[in-house]
């Protein structure tokens, strides 16, 4: 298949560019670089060293744009269609995936809407008017559905009230403005298969982690980026890379937190079944993406106590600290993820393994997790208050 990933430069999409690849399907995308810029704003840089822009498009076609400004989506893809390049699906990965930098102040929320919500507008209408009958592959995230305290179905569920009956899709309650982006998308996704008959896949993701896939062993230029920073590092990933250079790991508030993770090769399976199976003609199709549900200050203890056993930290400790965000910090968590195993997906981890191989990877580059250690304790407060947050 012919597949195009709008944000290909990102750390899943050019993972996913990888991953297809060597499944013989053709690749292509675009990106508007925006997330290594907006690393090194935060004075970090990918702790994993990635091939520039030049290199990576010598293997992967993929050209420089930015779809959330008016009319370079329909360009890209009126062009891509005039040379017979025409997707058979579009992967949309082409958003700003941090919570903490959505709730920085106005601007970074504004920007993270008008980028995430705006772009994935582009790419609807696109489809819409020059190629009706592609399916797109959107990215939601668990995190759209926040914390409810009862059961997490996956899509629809039957909704009753006053003794009525009707289908709707599971209420959302996301915790940042990055989430309500994606509540935003998920909303027109839906609209738009209803209204235009397109077919659409949004994928509601947990946590993703892990340094790599099996794809990109043998050739640093075939590295995808890894965040540790405060805003755009997340759970497991920052919690690894804390303890190889023996800061605490910093499970937030009490860490009773529950979330759906993933390690980065099963989200790669993940996406491609759902590419290989589109939907049909007006179908809107929720998939609940994760491995298993954990809660944070289980994996705190996880990586500590991997990281003791295996040597590459005798003295981990965790730390917790005061949480920046507001979020429940006890709460019951019970989301349904069935459709993606119905579909052959198996679950492929042993989480103590996965950590052990992480820690051994980023041990590998402790003189970039050095250089970017002032990044790791938070300074974006959900409730603006300023300045770094403290350990409890
Ligand atoms: N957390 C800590 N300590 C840390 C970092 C995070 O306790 O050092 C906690 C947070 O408070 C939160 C949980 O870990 O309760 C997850 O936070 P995260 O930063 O790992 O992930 P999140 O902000 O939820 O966002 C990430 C990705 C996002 C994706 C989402 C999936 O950045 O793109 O949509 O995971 S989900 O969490 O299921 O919404």
């Amino acid at each position: 298949m012919k597949v195009c990933i709008l944000g290909i430069d990102g750390y899943l999409g050019w993972s996913l560019a990888l991953y297809l690849k060597a499944r013989n399907h053709e690749v292509f995308g675009i990106d508007n670089f925006s997330r290594r810029l907006q690393v090194q704003d935060m004075g970090s840089d990918s702790i994993i060293p990635i091939d520039d822009f030049r290199g990576r498009s010598n293997l992967i076609p993929f050209s420089e744009g930015d779809i959330s400004t008016d009319g370079t989506c329909k360009e890209y893809f009126r062009e891509a269609i005039l040379e017979g390049n025409k997707p058979d699906v579009i992967v949309n990965m082409a958003q700003m995936p941090s919570a903490p930098y959505s709730m920085i102040d106005a601007k970074h929320a504004a920007w993270t809407q008008r980028n995430n919500v705006i772009g994935n507008l582009n790419v609807l209408f696109a489809i819409r008017d020059l190629m009706p009958e592609v399916p797109m592959l959107g990215l939601g995230t668990m995190g759209e559905y926040g914390t409810p305290n009862v059961d997490i179905p996956e899509g629809e569920f039957e909704l009753e009230y006053n003794g009525r009956k009707t289908r709707a899709q599971f209420p959302r309650q996301p915790g940042s403005f990055y989430h309500a982006s994606k509540v935003a998308n998920s909303i027109n996704n839906e609209f738009a298969c209803r209204m235009w008959g397109l077919k659409i896949t949004d994928v509601m993701q947990g946590v993703v982690f892990g340094t790599k896939i099996p794809e990109m062993v043998g050739d640093p230029k075939l590295r995808t980026r890894f965040d540790v920073d405060h805003c755009f590092g997340t759970a497991i990933n920052r919690f690894c890379a804390q303890t190889v250079i023996n800061e605490p790991i910093t499970p937030y508030g009490i860490g009773h937190q529950q979330r759906g993770f993933l390690p980065l090769e099963d989200a790669m399976r993940c996406f491609t079944i759902a590419i290989e199976n589109p939907p049909i003609k007006g179908e809107y199709r929720v998939f609940n993406q994760f491995e298993d549900v954990y809660t944070i200050l289980g994996l705190a203890r996880l990586v500590r106590d991997v990281a003791r056993e295996t040597g590459v930290n005798p003295n981990a400790i965790i730390r917790n600290l005061t949480n920046p965000r507001k979020e429940a910090e006890e709460h019951y968590y019970s989301p349904e993820s069935l459709k993606l195993r119905k579909l052959g997906y198996h679950p492929s981890i042993d989480m103590r393994s996965a950590i052990s191989e992480m820690l051994l990877d980023l041990s590998r580059f402790r003189g970039n997790l050095e250089k970017v250690k002032h990044c790791l304790v938070p300074d974006i407060q959900w409730d603006g208050t300023k300045g770094k947050v403290e350990f409890e």
